[in-house]
């Protein structure tokens, strides 16, 4: 999707209900974040652009709510994603949320086949760090998480915070300068 007037990427953003996708979004965007939780209405749509080695590119986020009742409603949106994120939380209240990262892998692969995604690990903010690099026997360890974005062919694994900030930047650009790349080379004549 190229023109002389740049690059434009719909990036699907998807995981459990409440672990943090639109915030994720807002903090990328427009570096604010809110503690009320409003959950999302069945999707929210956002367009942000940015300039990479001097070229503008278009990011279109999508970002489809985690509730089971948007099933449905859910298929239609992955239609023409070049990329894509997959968000769990880190929070131990929603440790379940990094056990169905494999359901939403198989949810996406299904509508959108081999695209670039990333695994996000969010709220980071509310755990030890120390005890994610240290002990493997918790599920979302950093040793668990990074072996299955290696096993599932994902760009990278990285832990995020949209209350503080941390690993936010580094996490959106590391997917939107692999679509690029990809953009740029399948343009070449
Ligand atoms: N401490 C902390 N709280 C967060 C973080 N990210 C999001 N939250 C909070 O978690 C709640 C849910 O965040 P949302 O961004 O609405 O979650 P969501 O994944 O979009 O939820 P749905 O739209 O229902 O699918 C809100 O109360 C946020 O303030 C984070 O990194 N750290
Ligand atoms: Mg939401």
């Amino acid at each position: 999707m190229s023109d002389e007037k740049g690059y434009g990427f719909k990036i699907t953003i998807i995981g459990d209900g409440a672990v943090g996708k639109t915030s994720l979004i807002k903090k990328y965007t427009q570096n604010s974040f809110q503690k009320e939780y409003i959950s999302t209405l069945g999707t929210q749509f956002s367009k942000y652009e940015e300039v990479i080695d001097g070229e503008k590119v278009e990011l279109y986020l999508w970002d489809i709510a985690g509730q089971d009742s948007f099933d449905v409603l859910r298929q239609r949106f992955y239609t023409g994603s070049s990329g894509a994120i997959i968000v769990f939380s880190h929070a131990p209240e929603q440790s379940q949320s990094y056990n169905h990262v494999n359901k939403w892998l198989v949810d996406l692969k299904k509508h959108c086949g081999n695209i670039p995604i990333v695994l996000f690990g969010n709220k980071v903010d509310l755990i030890d760090d120390g005890e994610l690099a240290s002990n493997p026997n918790v599920p979302a360890s950093n040793s668990n998480a990074e072996q299955f974005v290696k096993d599932n062919r994902f760009i990278g694994y990285y832990k995020t915070s949209a209350l503080t900030g941390h690993g936010v930047t580094d996490a959106f650009k590391a997917l939107v300068r692999k679509l690029y790349m990809i953009a740029k080379i399948s343009s070449f004549p």
